[in-house]
């Protein structure tokens, strides 16, 4: 999406800030250049320009704050070694978007948010497949993630409360990779042991807990497993009738992309340090910057809706919040005890490696984005758009 600003120059002395005070002019001018795109591509204009004036401040304060270092583990596949462990490769990508960008952005198909049906009968079996794969985390920006086979996040994955869960994990990457599960209760050093290359492994627990859960590789050095894509939602369906019943049932997984490059041309790789100083290039809501806003989320007046949130991290949390309406009953923490939830809340934080359930109940026909209202993380792609009725023309705010 080209409502992120175009990235500062390289240096190789010091990381330049991603907006200067100086030179908010030419941020401003390309912005606005890229705005105009988006206004006869997509109506969306008004989102982008609201984005813009509430992002810049949060931008220049954390670019101001930006720690440089950080250790480098040992080389592996998938990492990029050319990097220079110091200040300057903190450089951030953020924003960076060919010229096509509106195009490719229309032309991307959404991973799906849809909660899928939950197996019948006693046993639910999932089989996650592991595999390295360039996947595209904003239009044009492409990735070389540790992911799934369907690239990242992995599958959405629905059971009962009650229902055995039997995972087998098989690893088609490179070097060895696990599968934890924050729905199990289970000895961690059997079933989230490491697995081989070509191998797999089978384990089981009983998803007693209901709620909505990260689930992620655990392999040494953690951080850089999952900031490569290896994580996803588990959804453990309540009992019937502990909560209302829902029209809709969205997934939303959030996290954190750290680039060694733009992407742009070659496939960009993980970089440690910006991940040690938490400082993404892109954040996103399902692995794609913005995705929802070219193809919104949709729900008719006065339908209840569910959206079931993981934040992945890595290391950042998730503020949840839809602009234009409050929170009409949220489940913190994806606690799912009626007597425990909070009602007509505007924010909620959802803790990296957590996950929470938001119901909303909109009445009145309109494009409500939904974000993380740490607002860096809006200019970094975390946005997306719930279209209630069936509306057109551009955002308002
Ligand atoms: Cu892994």
């Amino acid at each position: 999406m080209s409502y992120m600003s175009a990235s500062s120059p390289a240096s190789s002395t010091a990381p330049p800030p991603r907006f200067s005070r100086s030179g908010a002019g030419g941020f401003y001018a390309v912005v606005s250049m890229l705005l105009g795109l988006l206004v006869a591509v997509l109506g969306f204009v008004a989102i982008f320009m609201w984005i813009d004036a509430h992002d810049a401040k949060n931008a220049a304060n954390r670019a101001a704050s930006r720690a440089g270092s950080g250790s480098m583990p040992a080389s592996m596949p998938g990492m990029d070694m050319s990097a220079p462990a110091t200040a300057g490769s903190t450089q951030s990508f953020a924003g960076a978007a060919p010229a096509n960008a509106a195009a490719l952005a229309a032309a991307h198909k959404p991973y799906s948010a849809a909660l899928p049906a939950a197996p019948a009968g006693p046993v639910a079996d999932v089989h996650l497949v592991l595999k390295d794969v360039t996947i595209q985390i904003a239009p044009g920006v492409k990735y070389a993630a540790w992911a799934w086979a369907g690239g990242a996040p992995g599958p959405v994955i629905h059971v009962r409360q009650g229902q055995l869960v039997k995972i087998t994990l098989t690893n088609g990457g490179a070097i060895p990779h696990s599968v934890d599960f924050h729905a199990a209760r289970v000895a961690p050093n059997k079933a989230f042991r490491d697995v081989a290359p070509g191998t797999s492994i089978t384990w089981t627990f009983r998803a007693n807990d209901p709620g909505v859960f990260m689930y992620h590789c655990g392999t040494k050095p953690v951080l850089m497993h999952i900031a490569n894509g290896m994580y996803g939602a588990i959804v453990v369906e309540p009992k019937p009738g502990v909560l209302p019943p829902v029209a809709k049932n969205y997934v939303l997984v959030a996290s954190e992309w750290y680039l060694s490059s733009n992407g742009l041309g070659q496939p960009a790789q993980f970089n440690m340090d910006k991940a040690h100083a938490r400082t993404p290039d892109w954040m996103t809501f399902n692995g794609y910057a913005g995705q929802y806003v070219t193809h919104p989320l949709t729900a008719k007046p006065g339908e209840r809706v569910r959206f079931w949130v993981v934040d992945a991290g890595p290391s950042l949390d998730t503020d949840f919040h839809i602009v234009g309406t409050l929170l009409n009953t949220a489940y913190p923490f994806g606690a799912m005890d009626p007597a425990s939830a909070l009602h007509n809340v505007q924010t909620v934080t959802v803790p990296a490696g957590g996950g929470g359930v938001f119901d909303v109940k909109i009445d009145k026909p309109g494009l409500y984005p939904f974000v993380s209202h740490a607002f860096a993380a809006v200019d970094e792609g975390q946005v997306g758009v719930l279209k209630v009725g069936n509306v057109k023309g551009t955002m308002s705010h």
